[in-house]
């Protein structure tokens, strides 16, 4: 690739309405893994991250923590930026929604986009989740009054907004959707959206007037009790970065190449954020990359549940390249991980020390044992031939697999290099050969190995930072563009060097190294939360829990439980919680049932399957859809686990 290639990587700006926890630290080391190997391949690359200060729910939280909204703001992103800066988190520029620049910025692009005719005022009517700082329509809430998003109660709206004729974008963005397939990576993901916007797209109201901690309208349009809608504000921090509406001496890395954000909030990145831009006429960024939750025990992390992990603490007790390995190859791209510390020490002792570290840990025993420390590459392609060309082949597959963002496939195929170093050694037995006096093969079975560890550091380089280097330094190089092109572009073999002795790299751990292991998502602050938001859902549940009666065999006997086999099974679209199943109960027609089980059943492993069904209760109506009964189930702070009969039983079979 040339030098004058740009890379323009960007992370989410974070909120400030707490501080960062690993899902946040997921996204940035990946957008700073994918900037550290494009500038070591000569890309011209800048890294922005940030945080999003505006909007009701910061002014809330600053409020309820006796603070102006700037001066929490300023305290919360300082801990962000911190962090990064701890981390080594090589970005450019860390942006602020309250910087001057920026705000001037939002206010020109505002203009634009009124002058364009995109832009109009009215009257928004509607329910508004100031949790997630998005409208929804009626239709898509919960119960009428829950937001389809985060469960929480969502408020009345009714005030003068103006709206971007999002409507008027629709085509233009499935044109893009089509001409682009890599556009929204990864690619199931770009399906979602387009089943999204071919439903229709409403104009979006993109101001608000009933609290003011906000960017203000541009003052030409003279309309003071107006503040821009956070999303409109946010999205716009990936233009404002590179000076647009200011200084524009950065414009040129404008389209971004990336754009890293979670499963969240790819609505606003796939579908507004392409319509504003070709408001501004301005090209689309080349990729939208959304990666999946982190949950803990199953459950999802997130700041406001705070039943988070803490990304300082696990990197300071377990090594920060230890932890990043552990995020990129845990986890496909785009699908959940569960955190634990079992499966990061698994992966530290198994990958990193046996694989890697005790390969490192061989060839420093075998070249002083026999060679004083001298390590020689130039005769390998002599005698191992064979295991360099398929070194190679898997190093040719790793870079199309990471702009793919298939970072735990860039990760895997890093691995086959050193098994292959491993069988050689036990192969081709160094010992044997010595004793047999063959020096020379003796040597460039040293070469061999320390070839592979070399150019294994190179690519490990984006992902272990602190690490790679150290191995490279034992092999008497260092990491960059120059060693690069020299050793995996041109192949060519290492300099003469004598191996450094360097103390083991990953010392094995036994046990966990964090006191606490256990879910924190029955911490004060959940609760405290979900009483605030939800009051409905608890008293349910406190009724339920609390008071529970004795009743009567005939009493039980009045619910009609049935045994019943899910012949169809689809995903409620738009819902993150609910699957649309078709159960057969021996009826003449399967019963419609819908099931809030989505986070723990996908719809695809339910077909087939038995369950126990309530057959008489009242049919209700979830999302606007039917549900003629309820499927039992037992959730407890492992999950949530259907109840299935031990053995097949014909359908309709009463249960009791
Ligand atoms: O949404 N697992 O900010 P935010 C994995 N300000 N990643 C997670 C996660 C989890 N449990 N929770 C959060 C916002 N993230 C807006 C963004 S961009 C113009 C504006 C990550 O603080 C994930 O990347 O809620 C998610 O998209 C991001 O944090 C949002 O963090």
């Amino acid at each position: 690739m040339s030098c004058n290639k740009k890379a323009y990587i960007t992370t989410p700006i974070y909120y400030v309405n707490d501080i960062a926890h690993i899902g946040h630290a997921y996204t940035t080391i990946i957008a700073d893994t994918l900037a550290r190997y494009s500038r070591m391949i000569g890309l011209d690359t800048y890294l922005l991250t940030g945080t999003d200060e505006h909007g009701q729910k910061i002014e809330q939280s600053a409020l309820e923590r006796g603070k102006s909204p700037q001066e929490y703001a300023d305290e919360i992103s300082a801990t962000f930026k911190d962090l990064w800066d701890d981390f080594g988190i090589s970005y450019d520029k860390f942006i602020r929604t309250t910087d001057e620049e920026h705000k001037i910025g939002v206010q020109k692009a505002f203009l634009k986009m009124k002058e364009k005719g995109d832009v109009y005022k009215d009257v928004y009517k509607g329910h508004y989740c100031i949790s997630c700082e998005t409208f929804f329509p009626k239709t898509q809430l919960v119960d009428d009054e829950f937001c389809p998003e985060c469960g929480r109660a969502t408020s009345v709206v009714e005030e003068e907004s103006y709206f971007f004729r999002l409507s008027a974008y629709q085509e233009r963005l499935m044109a893009w959707y089509e001409e682009r397939p890599d556009c929204i990576l990864p690619k199931s993901k770009r399906n979602e959206v387009i089943r999204f916007v071919e439903g229709g797209l409403d104009d979006l109201s993109i101001t608000r007037t009933s609290f003011d901690w906000g960017v203000k309208l541009p003052e030409e349009l003279d309309d003071p009790k107006h503040v821009m809608y956070v999303w409109l504000d946010a999205l716009m921090n990936y233009l404002t970065a590179l000076g647009y509406g200011t200084d524009e001496k950065n414009m040129d890395f404008w389209p971004a190449r990336i754009h890293l954000i979670g499963k969240d909030i790819l609505r606003f990145h796939a579908i507004y954020w392409p319509a504003f831009l070709m408001s501004l006429d301005l090209p689309l960024p080349k990729h939208v990359a959304a990666h999946g939750w982190w949950t803990r025990n199953g459950a999802k992390m997130s700041k406001s549940k705070g039943n988070v992990v803490n990304p300082r603490e696990v990197a300071d007790a377990y090594g920060l390249d230890n932890f990043r390995y552990f995020m990129l190859r845990e986890v496909p791209f785009g699908g959940d991980g569960d955190f634990s510390q079992k499966a990061l020490i698994d992966r530290i002792n198994s990958d990193l020390g046996n694989d890697l570290g005790n390969l490192l840990n061989r060839l420093i025993g075998m070249s002083g044992k026999y060679f004083d420390g001298r390590v020689e590459c130039d005769m390998v392609d002599e005698y191992y031939q064979t295991e360099l060309d398929e070194v190679n082949e898997s190093l040719k597959k790793l870079e199309p697999l990471l702009f793919d963002m298939q970072l735990h496939r860039y990760l895997e195929e890093l691995w086959r290099p050193l098994s292959v170093a491993n069988k050689a050694i036990d192969k081709y037995q160094p010992w044997r050969l010595m004793k047999e006096g063959k020096e020379d093969e003796a040597m460039a079975l040293n070469g061999l190995i320390a070839t592979i560890l070399a150019k294994v550091s190179i690519m490990l380089d984006p992902v272990m930072p602190q690490i790679s280097p150290l191995i490279a330094s034992a092999l008497g190089f260092s990491i960059d563009n120059k060693s690069w092109n020299r050793l995996i572009i041109d192949n060519k073999p290492l300099e003469v060097f004598t191996i450094e002795k360097i103390p083991p790299l990953f010392p094995r751990i036994e046990e966990p190294l964090l006191a606490n292991d256990e879910p924190s998502i029955s911490s004060k602050k959940e609760k405290a939360l979900e009483k605030a938001s939800n009051e409905k859902k608890k008293i349910e549940i406190t009724a339920q829990s609390e008071g529970i009666a004795l009743i009567g065999i005939d009493q039980f006997f009045q619910t009609a439980l049935k045994v019943g086999t899910i012949v169809k099974s689809e995903e409620v679209p738009k819902s993150k919680k609910l699957l649309l199943l078709q159960v057969d109960t021996g009826e003449e027609e399967p019963r419609q049932v819908v099931a809030g089980i989505k986070e723990w059943y996908s719809a695809q492993s339910l077909l087939g399957t038995q369950v126990c069904v309530v057959a008489n209760l009242k049919p209700a109506k979830l999302m606007g859809m039917k549900s003629e009964g309820m499927i039992l189930a037992a959730k407890d702070e492992n999950g949530l686990s259907l109840i299935r009969p031990e053995a097949p039983k014909t359908n309709g079979t009463k249960i009791g």
